[in-house]
């Protein structure tokens, strides 16, 4: 009988180890992932927050942008880009299909992007930054749990250190939030 105890003592343990090791912070629950032409966007929505890490195929400046229409037009852009071991990162928005501008040159608008932070490797860079489902600002679009939207994906070319250099790739594609 106490044999019988240990054996489902010890199996207990086993479960309980193996459900820690999928909260664990290397493969949280939560996240999705989406890979086209070259980007790979993951998010996932943490209270009223949405956290995300994009990894584009520049190492100038990449960019995502959340519920616009056609290219970049009416996006909630986030664009960012890593300078040596400074990562910057802004908040902009989508001004015609071409064309983002910062959220704080636009009347109104405001800087809405948090815990930033990135790095560069060879030929990609990756950034992390969280912004909220809707922060009210007229040039973020609020985002709702379970619908999906357009995004757009954009990288300036390889050492365009910088939010002002043309892209050389765009591309949109959607997502389910
Ligand atoms: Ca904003
Ligand atoms: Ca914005």
């Amino acid at each position: 009988m106490k044999k019988y105890y240990m054996i489902s003592l010890a199996l207990f343990s086993l479960m309980v180890l193996s459900m820690a090791c999928e909260d664990g912070p290397f493969n949280p629950n939560g996240w999705s992932t989406t890979s086209h032409e070259g980007f790979v966007l993951k998010w996932r929505v943490q209270g009223s927050n949405l956290e995300a890490e994009l990894k584009g195929p520049s190492t100038g400046w990449i960019a995502v942008g959340f519920a616009g229409s056609y290219m970049m037009h009416n996006s909630n852009i986030i664009i960012g880009y890593v300078s040596g071991f400074s990562v910057n990162i802004r908040d902009d928005f989508g001004v015609d299909t071409n064309t983002h501008v910062s959220d704080s040159d636009l009347q109104g608008g405001e800087q809405n992007v948090s815990h930033k932070s990135g790095h560069e490797d060879s030929g990609t860079t990756t950034i992390y930054f969280t912004i909220p489902l809707d922060s009210g600002d007229l040039y973020d679009n609020a985002l709702s749990e379970g619908q999906s939207y357009n995004i757009v994906f954009a990288c300036s070319a390889d050492g365009a250190d910088n939010f002002t250099s043309n892209y050389t790739t765009i591309t949109n594609t959607s997502i389910t939030i």
